[in-house]
């Protein structure tokens, strides 16, 4: 058959993820890696809207409490430089300008690996006194990193082109830790409308973001068993407040520091739909983020016995998918006609690479019975539609469609996570084969010794606990020894990390 032969040339996403990975980025025209730069790749046509879907949810769960702000890419080295534990962590990172021309800067100018010290010395004048908070600002931008670790696109970039940061200051730390709890929300939302499931941790004290308290973080599993981070949630407190001197007149007249928060996501957001919802045939995309959410294939050239290409029977099925394709756009889903010159079967295969959810195929035969086929692309069944029927089974297909992915994805995350009890005395050995399939959860204590032992006889990466107070399965307050040195220990989430 033809088009399993078209299909077979895509290497396997079990045999070899980071091949597959890439084979689709090319073939859905997500992605060209061409471009001549380390760790710096472009967006096709259809990638981008792949993208605008994405973060147009993230924008619209975003407005509801942030106001949207652009802050200039260039940051002066005076400014970055001043939050020591800041500039500690992010000092190897930085790109740097330092001429104009042929003349040298008086003041280097960094591009913004985040943006905190540009944005917070425009705090320090916009903060004047309580009525100005909460202040809840977000842009979403480009940033910059000199990544050393292996770069790979959409996961660990040099030019970050879709970094969503947002900024808050309050008058309390109560505050601060409110809006924490009620960004775990926001990114919870986000990533369930992807269908993206993830494990929320509080990182260890020794891998927090620089300057900040605590950071808590989003892990999701990508199918090659290592874990990625897509998203980070952190409490500053006061200690950028104290560098660049963000002060406000409380009620009684006298002049307070404020606390923050800020939150950061990535097209990292892109890669894990891409990754965990993909098969040997392409893209698989939630109707969510689809930029075609069903496509409508006319059935005129088929070869099929007993359906002839008669000219006649071609015009009335063009006409009707053109009329479910107008009852589908009247009714807000995104729909398609590929009324081009193609083989059905070269048809089905490049809107299944591109992840189009739904598939809907009228041919003369459906027509004299004034139905249609769908076919879903997640498990490729076939039914029967009545053309009358046609807007609320689509609506129907696309919502199970969403959920049975989700399903499928969550269970594969809960499947992954080995939970290792005091009593199996698992040896290290038989630990670090079940580490190199997904998470494992072992008891540890705070001690950084411990963390970076552990981390290199498993060859993993300390996640953290898994934070209790947002999830529901994650009551697990029981104690045991840690792992490396008996002492009494809580338990973390360890795993091969991206
Ligand atoms: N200012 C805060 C929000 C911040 O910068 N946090 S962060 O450093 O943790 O970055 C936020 C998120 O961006 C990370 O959780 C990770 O998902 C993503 N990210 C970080 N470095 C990246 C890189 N080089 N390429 C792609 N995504 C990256
Ligand atoms: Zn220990």
């Amino acid at each position: 058959m033809q088009r399993k032969a078209e299909t077979q040339t895509i290497v396997r996403k079990k045999d070899n993820f980071s091949e597959w990975y890439s084979e689709i980025l090319k073939r859905a025209k997500i992605l060209d890696i061409r471009y001549p730069v380390k760790g710096v790749y472009v967006w096709y046509p259809y990638g981008y809207k792949v993208r605008n879907l994405v973060y147009g949810i993230l924008r619209s769960l975003m407005d509801k409490e942030h106001e949207e702000v652009l802050f200039p890419l260039l940051i002066p080295k005076d400014e970055l430089m001043k939050e020591k534990e800041h500039i500690k962590g992010f000092e190897d990172e930085v790109f740097w300008v330092t001429k104009g021309g042929s003349t040298e800067l008086d003041i280097p100018l960094a591009l913004r690996p985040t943006s905190e010290t540009a944005i917070y010395p425009v705090f320090k004048v916009w903060i004047r006194s309580h009525r100005d908070l909460p202040l809840r600002i977000y842009q979403i931008v480009n940033t910059f990193r000199y990544e050393t670790r292996h770069t790979r696109p959409l996961i660990r970039l040099r030019e970050i082109t879709s970094f969503k940061e947002a900024h808050t200051a309050h008058a309390t730390r109560a505050d601060a830790e409110e809006q924490v709890k009620k960004a775990v929300a926001l990114y919870k939302s986000f990533f369930d409308q992807l269908a993206v499931p993830y494990v929320i941790t509080r990182r260890p004290e020794w891998d927090k973001f620089p300057g900040a308290e605590y950071s808590i973080a989003f892990d999701t599993l990508m199918p090659d068993g290592r874990t990625m981070q897509i998203g980070t949630i952190h409490l500053l407190g006061e200690s950028f407040a104290r560098t660049f001197d963000i002060k406000y007149e409380d009620e009684n007249g006298s002049l307070q520091f404020v606390n923050q928060t800020c939150y950061g996501i990535s097209e990292r957001c892109v890669a894990s739909v891409i990754a965990i919802h993909g098969d040997d045939h392409g893209l698989v995309l939630p109707p969510t983020v689809a930029p075609i959410q069903v496509v409508i294939v006319p059935i005129v050239f088929s070869r099929k016995a007993g359906i002839s290409n008669n000219g006649v029977e071609s015009v009335s099925v063009e006409k009707a998918c053109v009329a479910v394709y107008d009852e589908l756009n009247e009714a807000g889903i995104r729909a398609f006609v590929d009324n081009s010159e193609d083989r059905p079967g070269a048809k089905y295969y490049r809107w299944e690479m591109k992840g189009v959810p739904l598939r809907i195929e009228i041919g003369p035969r459906d027509l004299k019975s004034n139905n249609c086929e769908f076919v879903r692309r997640d498990n490729t069944k076939r039914t029967h539609v009545p053309l009358s029927d046609v807007v609320p089974e689509v609506k129907r297909t696309l919502e199970g469609i969403q959920g049975d992915i989700h399903e499928a994805a969550k269970e594969t995350l809960h499947a992954n996570i080995y939970k290792n009890k005091s009593e199996d005395k698992m040896e290290m050995e038989e630990l670090r084969r079940k580490a190199e399939h997904g998470i494992v959860s072992l008891f540890l204590c705070d001690r950084e010794r411990c963390g970076q032992e552990l981390e290199d006889q498993l060859g993993v990466s300390v996640l953290g606990k898994a934070v209790a107070v947002y999830e529901a399965e994650e009551k697990d307050k029981s104690e045991g020894e840690c792992m490396i040195c008996s002492r009494k220990a809580k338990r973390v989430y360890v795993a091969r990390a991206y």
